[in-house]
């Protein structure tokens, strides 16, 4: 069995911190003696992994191997006793030491096989930069694509009806490719929560005009859930497609993109757009979330499709705090071994913790998308394109960042020449 079908069947996840009370908190959730939390808190790396329900005894036998191996496992105080029916486990190592944890576990009884594999899968992606190839082209993704939002439709929620209108949508696409968008996601339906549904012919009239005249000179992306759509847009030239529904809504898309050998973008989404925001319940949101999208690429690629992107679906289905849990829960998505995409501009929850309406949410936009980078995320879903290139350069620049993104060094965000170096302080 590979790493990945073991990541299927046990629940390990990577989880990234930044200070040490981040990783006392998740001991205090695994439920670790008071004095076992300060003595392994000194342990604390920035990167760990949680490994959920392990049977008391395998849960003894992890702490032994992480020991043996100079890292560390944080487990349930009474697991030694065996007096709990499960207990999880944190394990903070170096890469190094977890990947021996992971051999050393691969093999043993009480479900530790997989325990082991998922293990080693996961810390083998620790550092990887996934390649996505667009028209022929492969892209290292050590940094995180831009892909431009363009709306050519009357009611998106934040630039519905602006770009109604091939020669102005064009124009919008090829500007924001020129800030630094790799991609440009053009969509023909709303699926803010309440959209009216968007008939065939009307998304294709919307949208294959202007995949035509963009897609000579700029990558497009076609955010539609309909596989007619997907069709006529690869036709026109289109470079990737990005459907909300999985294929939820029309399952011979992903047969779309397989004989058209483009990557196909797989979102999360609890119920449709008319009611999705009426009362989304998750038990593990995190958890729930991996798991369809580990799911919905096992179906996509079992219909042939050869490279896929996946996305927690900001906004869709989610409360405030589903939103935030997924953004910081970015590492556990990126463990499935796919490019994960964020699509978290302007939404409503930056308005939930800034108090400001669509047009005011860009300082909130550009937090967002730092983070989800530094979290992982590779495609970043953007309205503020220029704004957004801008915000990465500098904390790449901080990083000492200096990779490219494509092969030859295009598509990045490097400085642009003769600006913005005058001799302001
Ligand atoms: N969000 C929207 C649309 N498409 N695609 C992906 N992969 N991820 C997303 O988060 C995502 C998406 C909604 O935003 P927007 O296109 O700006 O608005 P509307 O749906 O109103 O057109």
């Amino acid at each position: 069995m590979s790493g990945e079908d073991a990541a299927a069947r046990v629940d390990v996840r990577t989880v990234i911190f930044d200070t040490p009370a981040q990783a006392r908190a998740l001991m205090a959730a695994v439920g670790v003696a008071a004095g076992g939390v300060e003595i392994m808190a000194a342990k604390f790396t920035a990167r760990a992994l949680y490994v959920k329900g392990l049977h008391p005894v395998a849960a003894n036998i992890v702490k032994q191997a992480a020991l043996s191996a100079g890292g560390e496992a944080a487990v349930n105080r009474d697991a030694v006793s065996c007096r709990v029916p499960a207990s999880d486990a944190l394990l903070f190592g170096t890469q190094k030491q977890l990947a021996a944890v992971g051999r050393k576990l691969t093999g043993q009884a009480f479900g530790l096989d997989d325990v082991g594999r998922a293990i080693t899968a996961a810390v083998g992606r620790w550092g990887a930069a996934p390649v996505l190839t667009l028209r022929g082209k492969p892209y290292q993704l050590t940094r995180p694509l831009l892909m431009g939002i363009l709306n050519v439709t009357p009611d998106s929620f934040a630039d519905g009806g602006r770009y109604v209108g091939v020669a102005k949508a064009v124009r919008r696409g090829r500007e924001m490719a020129e800030q630094g968008a790799t991609l440009v996601d053009v969509g023909g339906e709303s699926t803010r929560p309440g959209a009216a549904a968007v008939g065939v012919e009307d998304e294709l009239e919307r949208i294959v005009p202007v995949v035509e005249q963009l897609a000579p000179d700029v990558l497009v992306s076609v955010d539609t859930r309909k596989a007619a759509v997907a069709q006529a847009a690869a036709d026109a030239g289109a470079a990737m497609v990005n459907d909300v529904s999985a294929g939820r809504d029309d399952s011979s898309i992903a047969r779309v993109c397989a004989r058209a050998g483009l990557p196909y973008v797989i979102m999360h989404m609890q119920g449709k757009p008319a009611d999705m925001q009426d009362d989304p319940r998750y038990d593990d949101v995190v958890g729930e979330v991996r798991s369809f999208l580990a799911a919905r690429a096992a179906w996509a690629e079992a219909e042939g499709v050869k490279q896929l992107v996946v996305d927690p679906g900001i906004g869709f289905g989610k409360t405030l705090e589903h939103n935030l849990a997924l953004l910081n829960g970015l590492p556990a998505l990126c463990d499935l071994g796919y490019p994960v995409l964020v699509g978290h501009s302007r939404k409503r929850f930056i308005g939930a913790l800034t108090g400001e309406e669509v047009e005011g949410r860009l300082a909130g936009s550009l937090a967002a998308a730092l983070e989800a980078a530094r979290r992982g995320a590779r495609l970043l879903r953007v309205h503020d394109v220029k704004e957004t290139a801008e915000a990465l350069r500098v904390v790449e620049a901080i990083r000492g960042v200096t990779a490219s993104v494509g092969e030859d060094g295009a598509g990045g965000v490097s400085a642009p020449p003769g600006r913005g170096a005058g001799p302001s302080p």
